[in-house]
């Protein structure tokens, strides 16, 4: 049984917990009742993240000299630990970052199955075999890790994210150095502490808590890095990318969306809010593949939205921590004025409010940054609200004359994530299917995705999908061919 060390955490380097004597203190206030702190770090430098990274470097040779069987055993110890802490990793993320403990239950219980499933996958990191052009030649590939990887993660799936790309990087034979986003480094941190209950080589796996501009900037840009695996926001993501083409470094890039339902003729209205709703206000609207626009054709549009305002105004929303919310708090206050922001700009544009649309008020909620779930219809298609993501739990509905008008609407933002369609029609839904511009399409199903699936999106949302098999081995590995001649 691993246990945190005291309070201030620090970072996590070549082996040790780890902070410089004049490490600037970080405390974590809880969303929902904001006067109480719930967590305080020490930052990490920028020295610290040059550090980080050539530990990773040094500990390539030992690390790739393992046997794959014992990566999988190191990721099979790491499921077996983690059942004795998977409460506390979901008390820690739903305090930092406010979400229903339901979901980060969920989050905590989807990491065990997808760990799992790499624990065998080290096992099956062979390539192929190819009949050669020359006598007595044996042609293969063999896959190779790709040395030292920096892995940048979000606040709003805190276990899922940073797991999704340390476990399949140590599979495959890839140090990392992990960089969670400041509002919700905790789950981070049990990692840390379960891989080194494990007896993990020292620099193998690294932890910085500490900023993006800063420790993350330095991080990414340090030349023992030879990947970078980043889910965050597309302005962020972008940049890293920028830097990251001028050495030739592997990207993986996961960033935001602003993805669409259309609902057309001859869809199951009940049937499309609960699908539409579910997808637009999980984690308080705060997913990248979150549904947060609705494109409506004139014959379903009144039930439609009657139906979704119903869904929106049932939603108990209240602290992460009390077992019967359904929505928690917004992370933190700069992201809850943007969301108002966004929906009062919207109203400006010449939208109309269904229901929410004003933070919530009374003794419940006077304490956090509690939003209800907001409608907002009669959107313009070119506004902001229509096309900029808001990552809160506001939905936009915009009317369209036809099914073909819808298409262009859906396709018509910078982001291609998850896209949906609702309709028994099926020449409508397979024409939506062809032509979304999305890395994921969804027929009479909410915005969702399975870890076996590749989960990646297109045009400014990111390149690279992941998830659990090829998609993953490939980024973490270089395929190197063999040519191996010999005497008969
Ligand atoms: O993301 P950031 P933030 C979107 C969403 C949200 C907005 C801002 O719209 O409102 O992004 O959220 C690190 N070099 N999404 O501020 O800034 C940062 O420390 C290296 C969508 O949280 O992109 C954190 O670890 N790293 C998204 C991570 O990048 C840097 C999920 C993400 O931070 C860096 C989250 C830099 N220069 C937000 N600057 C999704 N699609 O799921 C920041 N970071």
């Amino acid at each position: 049984m691993w246990n945190p060390p005291s309070s201030p955490w620090r970072s996590y380097i070549a082996g040790e917990w780890t902070a410089t004597a004049d490490a600037r203190q970080y405390e974590i206030t809880d969303p929902g009742r904001n006067s109480e702190t719930v967590s305080r770090y020490l930052l990490a430098t920028t020295a610290e993240a040059e550090r980080a990274a050539e530990a990773a470097r040094d500990a390539l040779t030992v690390w790739t000299a393992t046997t794959a069987s014992e990566r999988s055993d190191l990721v099979y110890g790491l499921v077996e630990l983690w059942h004795d802490h998977a409460e506390d990793i979901a008390q820690i993320v739903s305090l930092e970052m406010g979400k229903p403990l339901s979901e980060s239950r969920s989050e905590a219980q989807r990491a065990v199955s997808e760990m799992r499933f790499w624990a065998g996958e080290a096992l099956r990191l062979g390539d192929r075999t190819f009949p050669s052009t020359r006598r007595n030649t044996d042609v293969y590939t063999v896959r190779e890790p790709i040395g030292p990887v920096a892995a940048i993660t979000p606040w709003n799936f805190p276990i899922l994210s940073p797991l999704r790309k340390v476990v399949p990087a140590l599979v495959c034979g890839c140090p990392v150095v992990l960089k969670p986003a400041l509002q919700a480094p905790g789950a981070s941190l049990y990692v840390a502490g379960m891989l080194h209950e494990l007896g993990v080589p020292a620099g193998v796996f690294n932890l910085l808590i500490g900023g993006g501009a800063d420790v993350g900037a330095a991080l990414t840009a340090h030349s023992a890095i030879q990947g970078i695996t980043f889910t965050g926001s597309t302005d962020v993501g972008l940049q890293i990318a920028g830097n990251a083409a001028s050495r030739n470094v592997k990207l993986q890039l996961e960033m935001g969306g602003k993805n669409a339902a259309v609902v057309s003729s001859y869809a199951d209205i009940p049937h499309a809010a609960a699908e539409i709703s579910a997808a637009a206000f999980a984690v308080a609207g705060q997913r990248c593949t979150a549904i947060s626009r609705v494109i409506v054709t004139p014959e379903v549009r009144e039930e439609l939205e009657q139906a979704l305002v119903e869904r929106a105004e049932a939603l108990r929303v209240g602290h992460g921590s009390d077992e019967g919310t359904m929505m928690g708090p917004i992370v933190s206050k700069d992201q809850f004025e943007k969301v108002h922001g966004s929906v009062q700009a919207g109203v400006r544009e010449g939208a109309r409010v269904l229901t929410g649309g004003d933070p919530l008020s009374g003794d419940a909620y006077s304490n956090g940054y509690y939003y209800p779930a907001t409608i907002v219809t009669d959107v313009p298609r070119k506004s902001t609200l229509a096309c900029e993501e808001v990552f809160g739990p506001v939905l936009s509905i915009i009317s369209v004359q036809d099914f073909e008008e819808a298409i262009d609407v859906a396709n018509e933002t910078r982001y291609g994530l998850a896209a949906s369609v609702f309709t028994d029609d099926m020449n409508l839904s397979h024409s939506f299917v062809t032509r979304s511009q999305s890395g994921m399409v969804h027929v009479n199903h909410g915005t969702t995705s399975e870890g076996q699936v590749p989960f990646g999106g297109v045009k400014q949302s990111g390149q690279g999908a992941y998830g659990i098999g090829d998609t993953s081995k490939d980024f973490f590995t270089n395929l190197k061919a063999v040519y191996h001649a010999y005497r008969p």
